[in-house]
């Protein structure tokens, strides 16, 4: 642009902005493992509920309460399917789970299984997920979630893949937000968690985020 007599050239910039939100706990989980279902049952969010992936395209936010404590949960879809439709999605969404401090990795027990589906390989199979976006994730508090509790016939059946998961140290709790068996219990454990989780364990952002 020419300013007039003077010859000022003025400049032109592409800026690409992103959006990071910023909550206390990240749902994460392959695409139907229940996570919008969850989060309508322990917020006032009103995430799309459906039995396909790509319900969510945009992370969700609510608040949670429990034990006096009150803490933002993300819903953070994409994991998975957007990898595997080559769509590049998860990478999209995964920078959403970045600057939370406790992750909630929801793993598919009743619906799941009547497809054949190994909860192991799929917990697993997330994992490698988050560890190709930031292997930092890796080490990030961890609760798992076994849900969909209320489509097992018989809990005891979920004893040895308990065993399997807490020998790599996690805390593990059965839910359904169906019936809403064990959210209870689920959201005593994140508070907990979040208790021992530091705050200066995050990366400080270059700048600090305007305010909302
Ligand atoms: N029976 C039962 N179905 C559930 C439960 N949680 C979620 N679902 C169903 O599983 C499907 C996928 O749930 P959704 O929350 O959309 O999964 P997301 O892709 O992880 O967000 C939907 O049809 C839900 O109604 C549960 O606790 N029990
Ligand atoms: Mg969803």
């Amino acid at each position: 642009m020419r300013g007039g007599d003077d010859n000022t050239v003025g400049e032109a910039r592409r800026l690409r902005l992103s959006l990071k939100l910023l909550a206390d706990v990240g749902l994460v989980g392959l695409p139907n493992a229940g996570k919008s279902t969850l989060l309508r049952r322990i917020s006032a969010a009103r995430p799309r509920v459906a039995p396909y992936p790509f319900t969510t395209l945009v992370p969700a936010l609510g608040v949670a309460e429990a034990l006096g404590r009150r803490f933002v949960v993300a819903d953070i879809p994409g994991l998975i399917e957007g990898a595997s439709e080559g769509a590049g999605l998860g990478d999209r969404f995964l920078r959403h789970v970045e600057r939370t401090r406790v992750l909630v990795h929801l793993v598919d027990v009743g619906g799941g299984r009547l497809e054949g589906r190994d909860p192991l390989s799929d917990y697993a199979a997330v994992r490698t997920e988050l560890e190709a976006y930031d292997p930092q994730l890796l080490s990030r508090i961890e609760i798992i979630a076994l849900s969909k509790l209320d489509l097992v016939p018989d809990p005891a059946e979920l004893e040895p893949l308990e065993r399997a998961l807490r020998s790599q140290g996690r805390e593990v709790v059965r839910i359904s937000s169906a019936t809403g068996e064990g959210v209870e219990a689920l959201l005593h454990a994140v508070v907990r968690a979040l208790e021992r989780a530091p705050r200066e364990s995050l990366p400080v952002p270059s700048q600090a985020p305007a305010p909302a």
